[in-house]
């Protein structure tokens, strides 16, 4: 049986030290709790007081390889630089030369040119006193053939012959080639020498017409041409192909050129003789009234 006192007792007793109880489990558990939460720190502590110093010494290391790499780093840019500056000063020497060697030529090719230009202009002085020289030889030529012609007619003719004319065996003849002297037509050629106490020259001889066109040759400084002629004294008269000298004499041997006489246009009807190359073949017809040169003849005075 259960005292109801004492079980209320008791039961508040119970409750008293369920209470009590409880608020040492309490305690105790805030004990426990307290000393785990107190072991746990230190660890902590120690753990993050190692980890530091390794970062530390980590971080030292780090330093020390960068400052290490650094000064590497620039060593090597300065012994990058320095090779290159070396090199720079060489590539600037190389120039400096190349720019006289270049200065050297350029004068040099200025020279040349300006020697060049020198020299042609001197050929070309002497060329152009070259050509003077060639036409003074020229003219001083045809003028010696004319001088021995003089000397040759004053030899041959001795004295039977007037100034200015030539002798062959005993007719003397005379050729007005003178600029100064106009060319004339046949009739008027004919006045002239009759003037002169001859005639127009009678060619009927071989001797005569190789005498006559050798001095003609010899005298020509015009070269050959239409007026190169010189009349003589053969004229048609009125039957076209009757040729006559001036004596009256027809022809006989005639020396024309080839494919002549043509009569050309109807009116060609007085002969002249001509410095051609073959002196057999000198004469042609043309109009007598045609401006040519004339050769004259009479007869040399007898020698003494
Ligand atoms: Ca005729
Ligand atoms: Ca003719």
């Amino acid at each position: 049986m259960v005292n109801t006192g004492q079980s209320r007792l008791d039961s508040d007793q119970y409750d008293d030290f369920n209470a009590e109880h409880e608020s040492m489990d309490n305690l105790q558990k805030v004990s426990l709790f307290t000393v785990r939460g107190y072991g746990s720190s230190k660890r902590y502590q120690l753990a993050t007081g190692v980890l530091g110093l390794i970062s530390a010494a980590l971080l030292m290391a780090v330093i020390g390889m960068a400052i290490q790499i650094k000064g590497m780093g620039v060593s090597q840019s300065s012994l990058n630089f320095t090779a290159v500056r070396s090199e720079l000063k060489l590539l600037r020497d190389d120039r400096v030369r190349l720019k006289a060697v270049m200065d050297s030529l350029q004068h040099d090719y200025d020279k040349a040119r300006s020697d060049r230009s020198l020299l042609q202009a001197q050929l070309d002085r002497e060329s152009a006193m070259s050509d003077r020289l060639l036409s003074q030889i020229k003219t001083l030529e045809e003028q010696k053939k004319r001088e021995d012609v003089r000397v040759l007619q004053l030899v041959r003719s001795c004295g039977r012959c007037p100034p200015g004319w030539e002798v062959m065996n005993d007719t003397c003849y005379y050729f007005p080639t003178s600029s100064g002297i106009p060319r004339k037509g046949w009739d008027d050629a004919k006045a002239d020498c009759i003037r002169q106490g001859g005639n127009l020259a009678t060619v009927d001889t071989l001797l005569k017409q190789t005498f006559l066109v050798g001095v003609l040759r010899v005298l020509n400084s015009e070269g050959f041409s239409y007026r190169s002629g010189f009349w003589i004294g053969l004229r048609q008269k009125d039957t076209e192909g009757a040729w006559h000298w001036t004596n009256g004499s027809s022809l006989g041997t005639g020396y024309w050129m080839d494919g002549e006489p043509n009569d050309d246009y109807g009116y060609e009807d007085c002969a002249a003789t001509y410095p051609t190359v073959n002196i057999l073949k000198s004469w042609n017809d043309a109009p007598c009234r045609h401006p040519l040169k004339w050769i004259c003849e009479k007869e040399a005075t007898a020698t003494s």
